[in-house]
């Protein structure tokens, strides 16, 4: 077989690799499916000109423009070319079906978690943007600034500064673990933001552990979604409230995993969408803190997960 090729983003990490979408590639293959690969290291400002050379297929922005993001794999062994770190998920499932990470046909389940929970973070986003600057080299660290400020129209000193504004974020960050209100207090209040809502609650998932699971899926208004199809216009302090936390879902299985026994790509998502993330751009201090959290259960799980995926440190 040869070797897969995937595409990441270097910075100055131990290892190179701190994207959150890369790092979720890497976990599901190399580390768990344990097939062969080579990285293609690409730096911010390189990627829309190389994968467009290598016939990448863009992604839509709200304005009609096209966007180029990483992960992108390419399997020399099919011809295939994927890009977005879910579609390789399932691309990867399809191709190499040893050692599912979507098992019992639970790929629509994991997609809508994998909305929900990246969605709970995007209030605070612009504090992780601040800390993952520091840690791009400079090519990237330039091209990243630009496109943020242009996006937020606001100055990058603006965008966390320390104060109530961080402190807000904190809370944030904080939250999207724990126990919130129930979703249906919330309702009024976002609805009459103008966004479009819809609500989705999955119970009774029969022969799984999700059966007192909630989960709330948002039907979005294409026109509000940022350059890489996240929500931008929802009201931000608020969307946290809708939503139960990490901690709750947690809490539903009996096993170590959120399906009970059965490892799956959401184990990876919860692990590396924010745990990974937060610990590697984040200062020291800054992350000891989340690991303390709940009696240090985030930091336990990303140990599992990256023990589970067999993660070379
Ligand atoms: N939904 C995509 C999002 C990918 C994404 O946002 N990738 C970032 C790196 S973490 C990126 O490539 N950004 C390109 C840029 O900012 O120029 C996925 O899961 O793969």
């Amino acid at each position: 077989m040869l070797p897969l090729v995937l595409y990441d983003i270097p910075s100055n990490v131990k290892g190179g690799h701190y994207s959150p979408n890369t790092t979720k590639t890497r976990q599901v293959n190399p580390c768990y499916k344990g097939l062969p690969f080579e990285i293609d290291w690409v730096e911010h400002p390189d990627i829309a000109p190389r994968m467009k050379e290598f016939g990448v297929a863009p992604s839509k922005l709200p304005d009609g423009s096209e966007t180029y993001t990483l992960p992108v794999l390419h399997d020399p062994n099919t011809g295939a070319l994927v890009t977005d770190s879910f579609e390789i998920a399932v691309y990867l499932d399809n191709a190499y079906p040893e050692k599912p990470v979507f098992p019992k046909d639970t790929e629509g389940l994991i997609r809508v978690f994998a909305d929900v929970y990246t969605d709970q973070l995007m209030p605070a986003i612009k504090f992780l943007i601040v800390r993952a600057v520091e840690i791009m080299r400079e090519p990237s660290a330039q091209c990243y600034i630009t496109t943020k400020e242009k996006c937020f129209n606001q100055n990058l000193a603006e965008f966390s500064p320390e104060g109530p504004e961080r402190d807000k974020h904190w809370s944030i960050l904080e939250k999207g673990f724990v126990m919130t209100k129930r979703w249906s207090p919330c309702l009024d209040k976002v609805t009459a933001t103008g966004n479009c809502w819809h609500f989705f609650v999955i119970r009774e998932y029969v022969g799984l552990k999700w059966r007192s699971m909630l989960l709330v899926q948002l039907l979005r208004q294409r026109d509000q979604l940022d350059a890489f199809g996240r929500v931008q216009a929802y009201p931000q302090d608020k969307v946290p409230a809708v939503y139960d936390g990490a901690i709750v879902w947690y809490g539903k299985t009996n096993g170590k995993w959120l399906m009970g026994d059965t490892f799956s790509y959401a184990d990876i998502i919860a692990a590396t969408s924010r745990l990974f993330w937060f610990k590697k751009v984040l200062h020291d201090d800054e992350w000891k803190r989340i690991a303390a959290w709940h009696d240090g259960q985030w930091e336990r799980l990303l140990a599992d997960v990256e023990s589970e995926c067999k993660v070379v440190q």
